[in-house]
């Protein structure tokens, strides 16, 4: 097979990229490990900034997220039983976020890549890069017996946090810049009432907690648990009264609860790689950096390097400008850093450190009274979360 470019990875970033680029005319094949229905089963994140929407927008899949996602314009933190909004909207000049689970992009990204016949090959097995440092990169997998090779000009590699493209970089040409949190995120999602209309980020002494939601009938929870916690370690009794200790005596009260329709944890790290290019081979999304989900960033910053690399690719094919290509790596870097910040001053503003001891919540607690107190911090917060410009 030939392509112009060879996409590892059918998340949202490789098939948001796939689809971008085809309706430039350019072509693009994407190999993706896992079945199609393993790939909707995943839940993951819900919150998507202004950027992201746009992006969809570009692509021409926007309609659902229109009309199914929920427009936030403020979201709570509580801390220690007393509860405050930040009003998104008011402190950013009417930006704000909308609520639209992961599973619906993706859907919505396969529905459009399917309708003009995009190449979207999944069960690729061994998927493999060759060649990158020379102008005639190609990827090799197998289905079944069969070994399949695709010829292409630039490899992106948009296969997440496990995947094979960023292994294929030799170490010593790879910075990695990596925190691990001592604790994970135990994550719930019901079909039960939200228990508010808005995002609550809670901070107490038993831990952190998150009241998220999918829609009006569709909930999802969250609480900090240690690493070493497993799902079977949780009822759904234990899940719901855990919660329910975390969340301020009102908040608590009116909680609706149920059967459990997807339960799972996952570890908090940050990590980035850098750089974000190795020869003809670019990294995207999870593939080059993960956040902790305190501050929703981490599908938003896979959206930033695909508008990145759609704006290089576009130029390079278009208008032979190698420009974009060329500082790809250091222009996705830039705001990448500044969601890992985010996020890292979230997490670490909201969670229990044992380890930090009495003034490490000494100073969480000054930090959200600063916060509850002034303007610029909440301005800061909010110009955060609703997203940085690309
Ligand atoms: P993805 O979504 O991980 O997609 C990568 C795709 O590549 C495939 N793949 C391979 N394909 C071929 N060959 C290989 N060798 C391959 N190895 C892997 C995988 O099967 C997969 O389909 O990366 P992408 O597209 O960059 O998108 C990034 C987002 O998915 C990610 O940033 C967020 O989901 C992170 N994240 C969350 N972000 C939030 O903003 N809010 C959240 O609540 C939230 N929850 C989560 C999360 C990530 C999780 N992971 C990665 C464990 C919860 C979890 C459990
Ligand atoms: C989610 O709804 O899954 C979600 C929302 C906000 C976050 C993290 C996860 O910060």
């Amino acid at each position: 097979m030939k392509t112009q470019v060879g996409i590892i990875g059918g998340g949202p970033s490789g098939l948001l990229l796939s689809h971008l680029l085809h309706l430039q005319g350019i072509e693009t094949v994407v190999l993706e490990q896992r079945s199609r229905d393993y790939v909707l089963g995943r839940i993951r994140a819900g919150v998507l900034e202004k950027g992201f929407v746009g992006l969809m927008e570009k692509a021409g899949v926007a309609d659902r997220l229109k009309a199914d996602g929920e427009v936030h314009a403020s979201f709570s933190i509580a801390s220690d039983g007393q509860m405050f909004d930040i009003d998104m909207a008011g402190l950013t000049g009417g930006d704000t976020v909308v609520v639209y689970g992961q599973t619906e992009v993706t859907r919505d990204l396969y529905a459009a890549r399917d309708s003009v016949g995009g190449q979207v090959i999944h069960e690729a097995q061994d998927v493999t890069p060759h060649d990158v440092l020379t102008a005639t990169p190609y990827l090799t997998y197998r289905t079944g017996d069969e070994l399949h090779r695709v010829d292409c000009d630039y490899i992106i590699g948009c296969d997440g946090f496990h995947g094979v493209s960023r292994q294929t970089i030799p170490r010593e040409k790879l910075n990695v810049f990596e925190r691990i949190y001592p604790f994970g995120w135990l994550g719930v999602l019901s079909r039960t009432r939200p228990v508010s209309e808005g995002l609550i980020y809670a901070r107490s002494a038993r831990g952190f907690a998150l009241c998220s939601l999918r829609s009006r009938v569709l909930s999802r929870y969250y609480v900090q648990v240690p690493l070493q916690d497993r799902v079977e370690d949780w009822s759904d009794d234990r899940f719901w009264a855990e919660l329910k200790a975390r969340l301020p005596g009102p908040v608590s009260e009116r909680l609706e609860t149920g059967p459990s329709i997807e339960k799972s944890i996952a570890p908090l790290r940050s990590f980035v790689a850098e750089p974000m290019r190795y020869g003809n081979l670019f990294l995207a999304g999870d593939a080059a950096h993960i956040v902790p989900p305190t501050g929703a960033k981490g599908l938003n910053s896979a959206a930033s390097d695909v508008h990145y690399l759609y704006e290089a690719l576009l130029a390079h094919y278009h208008e032979n400008d190698e420009s974009g290509l060329e500082s790809y790596s250091e222009k996705a870097l830039a705001r990448v850093w500044k969601a890992q910040r985010f996020s890292w001053w979230m997490t670490n503003l909201l969670h229990d450190f044992p380890e930090s001891g009495a003034f490490g919540q000494r100073m969480q607690q000054t930090e959200i009274d600063y916060l509850i107190s002034s303007r610029a911090a909440q301005v800061s917060l909010a110009e955060n979360y609703v997203g940085l410009p690309f």
